[in-house]
């Protein structure tokens, strides 16, 4: 169990009440926050306070005595540039400037869609150049980019994790190798938070699926430092799956899949 409290951005949408209930089953002190409220019960030792993390002072006074910061909030798949910017850029801030006031670990739900406009030919190791596949991938490219400057400048720790495709299951071919399994998230996000240390860089970049043999496209990264290694696997999901595919070579071409396909204008 974490020393010190942790506070949870997007603890009502659908990974923040995975990770709620699957923490709080195992005692952790969390303190959640959302614009929408809390749908479940809340486990004994959680506390939830409505926030938008537009709104700076509230973040600040959340992050308070809070040794870890579980930044799952925001907007979470593609939208317009004018929907993204407010809580996916100025709400980043604010986290994490509360984390640099706090001396807390940040562990940010950065996505695939960072780098998505890499080919699945590509194979890619954690320095590898991002590649965003639409506005929503930029600010999760910002936002590691501003992990980056906070540890820099500050010293601030960052865990950042490109989550593949994190559902109750694979439902198409691509998540043959993107998917991460809930019960991998989970022990993701305790080893990111209990590990000692990030090594002597203090960030690691970690390709979050879980170990599915179709996942040829990601390669090195920090998982050693933080002691993971995802348990289960896509794999079993092959034979009913495979022939599961966009049928747009655009679409296929790209890691980021669909996202890659929104408004995609360049000569085939
Ligand atoms: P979700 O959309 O279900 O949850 C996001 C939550 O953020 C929602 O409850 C929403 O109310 C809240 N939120 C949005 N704007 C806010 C604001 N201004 N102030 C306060 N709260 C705000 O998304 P999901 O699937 O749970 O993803 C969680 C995080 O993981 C997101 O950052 C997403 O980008 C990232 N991620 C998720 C993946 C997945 O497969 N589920 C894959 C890659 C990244
Ligand atoms: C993401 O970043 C999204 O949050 C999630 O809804 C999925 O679209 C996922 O990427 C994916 O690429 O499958």
């Amino acid at each position: 169990v974490p020393q010190k409290p942790v506070l949870l951005t997007g603890a009502s949408g659908a990974l923040g009440r995975v990770l709620t209930r699957a923490l709080g089953e195992q005692g952790w002190a969390l303190r959640l926050t959302d614009r929408a409220p809390f749908p479940d019960p809340l486990p004994a030792g959680a506390r939830f306070q409505l926030a938008d993390l537009e709104d700076g002072p509230a973040i600040l006074r959340l992050a308070e005595g809070c040794g870890t910061i579980l930044h799952f909030g925001g907007i979470s798949v593609e939208h317009p540039f004018e929907t993204v910017i407010g809580p996916n850029i100025r709400g980043l801030y604010h986290v994490y400037d509360a984390a640099r006031r706090e001396g807390a670990r940040m562990i940010f739900a950065s996505s695939n869609h960072a780098i998505g406009f890499h080919p699945r030919s590509a194979v890619l190791d954690d320095d590898c150049s991002l590649a965003p596949d639409g506005f929503y991938g930029l600010s999760k490219a910002y936002g590691e980019l501003m992990g980056g400057l906070y540890r820099d400048k500050h010293g601030v720790e960052s865990v950042f994790l490109r989550i593949g495709s994190c559902f109750p299951e694979p439902t198409d071919a691509r998540m043959l190798a993107t998917w991460l399994s809930y019960a991998d998230l989970t022990r993701l996000i305790a080893r990111a938070t209990l590990a000692p240390s990030l090594g002597p860089a203090g960030s690691v970049v970690i390709w979050a699926a879980s170990n599915n043999s179709r996942m040829t496209w990601w390669r090195r990264d920090g998982r050693a430092v933080i002691g993971w290694t995802p348990q289960d696997s896509a794999d079993s999901y092959a034979a009913a799956l495979e022939g599961k595919t966009s049928g747009d070579p655009v679409v296929e071409r790209y890691q980021g899949g669909g996202f890659a396909g929104i408004d995609y204008s360049r000569a085939a």
